[in-house]
């Protein structure tokens, strides 16, 4: 807040994460765990060597570093989720389609909502992934269950019009009065607490027939955080102090696998989802207690961000990867790193110096006070469909059903930007322009100077 007691977005932004990490903590003990564990493992990374661990950001900012996710039932609760986010400057970023990435039933649509300038990803860099149900997929819903699914979802409301009023206001004057601020935070939170209203068991269980995802997002009648994640330094280590502390963990970290070269994209993994108590109104209109299984915490180690070229490389590798599995009979979690090891090793270079000059990751340059020019890599800000599918399915109770002989709906970027009203940008732009950004300045100030 600053002196006239005005409390910029980005402040708000920082505040917003923060009241959603106390309130997740609330409701899911082990995500407190979890935040314990990964201080404990920034600590010592930092520790061991503090210029090395601050590469891809200051400490500061990794430690306040969350994301959430979240899943949705229509695309005016997208449009509205898209006044909040955008109250506290945090814009939809890239598309994923994880119909298609998953092979159990994920009957949805995505996009991530992040700050995509380098100042305010600093300032804090909250993102949520947040995903839309698809009713229209014959994949996964039959005419009739898309109308009956389509009627539900349209009666709830899950965004009050004062929060969307005081979103509207934040977004327009860039910040909030600190009353209206305390507000906002409020409102915003309470939207993705659990609800303890009785689900409709009859109303749930058809739909979970069809998707867990489908029946968590269009069962009930409200939202909810599905997961927090925090970024730690060193995801390995901290995959172990949790299995130590009887925390059990999905059996492999996504993503890239842990080696000598310079760490690219994200690596993630999580904790099982755990069962929480939940009410349910029965056929006969009786109320019973029962437990869902559906949130759990993730935790995520980020690398650099990759160009087109080197993103082709990473994704054929992910594919490859699987094929040798099969192939060689893999079935360990060590044994799928020794895989992708291979890969790593024979398809991306040993340093940064190669992926700078073969233009697969993207950097900033500088002059620094001696007259030499620096590189830093940027870091990535974004997910990664196969990634993304691996931790909807390892925490999914059933595979749910899909029928393949059915066309799938076109649904792409430009359905959700038209969804959200707003502009989607695509994340290779943002990191192409802050490195050419960072290149015109240079030769700006130094008119001169070779290209790095
Ligand atoms: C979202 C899964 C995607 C990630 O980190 O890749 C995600 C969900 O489970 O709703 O959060
Ligand atoms: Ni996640």
């Amino acid at each position: 807040m600053n002196q006239r007691g005005f409390v910029e977005q980005w402040q708000l932004r920082a505040a917003f994460a923060r009241s959603l990490s106390d309130m997740y903590g609330t409701e899911v003990p082990a995500y407190t765990t979890l935040l314990e564990v990964s201080h404990e493992v920034n600590a010592d990374v930092m520790a061991q060597d503090a210029d090395a661990a601050q590469r891809l950001g200051t400490i500061d900012r990794v430690t306040a570093e969350r994301h959430g996710a979240i899943r949705l039932g229509t695309p005016t609760e997208m449009q509205q989720v898209a006044r909040v986010f955008g109250a506290i400057g945090m814009h939809p970023v890239g598309f994923y389609d994880l119909r298609e990435a998953a092979t159990s039933a994920v009957p949805v649509v995505s996009t991530a909502f992040r700050p995509i300038e380098p100042e305010e990803l600093a300032r804090n860099p909250f993102r949520v992934f947040t995903s839309v149900i698809t009713p229209s997929d014959r994949r996964f819903f039959s005419e009739d269950l898309q109308q009956r699914l389509e009627t539900f979802l349209a009666q709830r409301e899950i965004f009050g019009p004062e929060l969307l009023e005081l979103a509207d206001r934040a977004e327009a004057d860039r910040g909030l009065a600190h009353e209206q601020a305390q507000r906002f935070l409020e409102l915003a939170t309470a939207v993705f607490e659990l609800s303890p209203e009785p689900v409709d068991r009859a109303w749930y269980d058809e739909l979970e027939r069809v998707s867990a995802v489908a029946a968590d997002i269009g069962g009930v009648s409200s939202t909810h955080i599905n997961h927090l994640t925090p970024r730690v330094l060193d995801i390995d280590a901290l995959y172990e102090r949790m299995e130590a502390r009887g925390i059990t963990m999905i059996d492999d970290i996504q993503g890239p696998p842990r080696w000598e070269g310079p760490d690219v994209l994200l690596r993630q993994t999580s904790f099982r989802a755990l069962a929480e108590p939940r009410t349910f109104r029965m056929p006969d209109g009786s109320i019973s207690q029962d437990s869902l299984r559906v949130r759990f915490g993730e935790v995520e180690a980020r690398g650099i961000a990759l160009t087109r070229a080197g993103r082709d490389i990473y994704d054929r590798a992910i594919v490859e990867a699987k094929q040798l599995y099969a192939e060689r009979g893999v079935a360990t979690a060590e044994g799928r790193q020794e895989v992708l090891r291979e890969l790593w090793r024979r398809d991306f270079p040993t340093g940064e110096d190669g992926l700078a000059e073969q233009g697969l990751a993207y950097f900033t340059y500088a002059l620094d006070e001696a007259g030499t020019t620096t590189r830093t890599p940027i870091v990535y800000e974004d997910f990664l469909p196969a990634s993304a599918a691996g931790i909807f399915q390892s925490n999914l109770t059933s595979d749910g059903a899909k029928d393949t002989t059915q066309e799938a709906t076109a649904l792409d970027a430009d359905w959700m930007a038209g969804a959200l009203g707003r502009d989607l940008f695509d994340p290779f732009d943002l990191y192409a322009a802050q490195q050419q950004a960072s290149l015109d300045d240079l030769r700006a100030a130094h008119p001169g100077i070779p290209s790095p």
